[in-house]
């Protein structure tokens, strides 16, 4: 049986990142994806011109159509919200339609280069911090793993150390696999720690400057799709730093990956 999931994301009509990530990177991996979207947005939030329309009101009616016609997921992906309110009704999916066994995957998205994104506040924080207790697998940048735990974050000039204490910390919050996106400790490398069964994994690959904005949602979404597939988490992690990089190496616009050039490549 095909497996289905639900995410969690924004609609960004333009720039690529949310939904018009996750969707296609998903589907590609043969899972059936099933959206619940938290806002429309005409553009991200890293463009000059942008008009974000709250969906709350409608996450719950699709929460509730969705009840009634007794649907049930294998996995949940969570990416953009809004408040803590839509957290709320996450966490709503997660306990009444996502199977018990089934694959739940948080990327707290909450900041970026050590700054929270201007709708963090206690309430969208606290409820964050739930979702995150329920998760399989949490993928933070340097910044949201600092913010989920409460310190100031910490972009450069660490070590091995100080990234495997915030693992930890990361852990202690309930998660089942926590990783930290971003990590990089020399010019050349970027990539992935993560934590399972008590033991620290990094996964690297060749760091292209000033490129930082869609990588997250492409990471998150290929580790996502290749767990939901049956890989272990270090395949899938290696998956997804080694399809992210190919993206980039695809091509690179001001605010987006060409992730459709590596999703079509060997194709005639
Ligand atoms: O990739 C995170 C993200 C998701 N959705 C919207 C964003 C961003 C990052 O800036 O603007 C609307």
């Amino acid at each position: 049986m095909q497996k289905k999931a639900v995410i969690v994301q924004d609609v960004s009509c333009f720039g690529k990142c949310s939904a018009t990530v996750a969707l296609p990177l998903v589907s590609a991996l043969g899972i059936e994806c099933a959206l619940l979207p938290t806002a429309l947005l005409s553009a991200h939030t890293g463009l000059p011109v942008y008009n974000c329309f709250d969906l709350t009101a409608e996450m719950k009616t699709v929460v509730s159509d969705w009840k009634k016609l007794s649907l049930s997921f294998d996995g949940f992906y969570s990416g953009y919200m809004l408040s803590g309110g839509q957290a709320e009704i996450a966490l709503g999916v997660l306990s009444s339609l996502v199977k018990k066994d089934g694959l739940v995957l948080v990327d707290p998205v909450l900041g970026d280069n050590g700054k929270p994104y201007a709708m963090l506040n206690t309430a969208f924080s606290e409820k964050m911090l739930e979702l995150v207790s329920k998760a399989d697998v949490v993928t933070p940048n340097l910044t949201e793993a600092a913010l989920l735990l409460g310190r100031e974050p910490v972009l450069c000039g660490y070590d091995e150390s100080f990234i495997e204490e915030s693992l930890f910390a990361l852990g202690k919050l309930g998660c089942r696999v926590p990783m930290i996106t971003g990590v990089s400790f020399e010019n050349e490398k970027i990539g992935v720690a993560f934590l399972e069964n008590g033991k620290v994994s990094y996964c690297f690959s060749k760091k292209h400057e000033g490129v930082t904005s869609g990588t997250g949602d492409v990471l998150s979404s290929c580790i996502f799709g290749a767990l939901m597939r049956g890989k272990s988490v270090p395949e899938a992690v290696r998956e997804a730093v080694d399809f992210t990089e190919h993206a980039i190496r695809c091509g690179v616009s001001k605010y987006a990956i060409d992730f459709e050039g590596a999703l079509s490549a060997g194709r005639g």
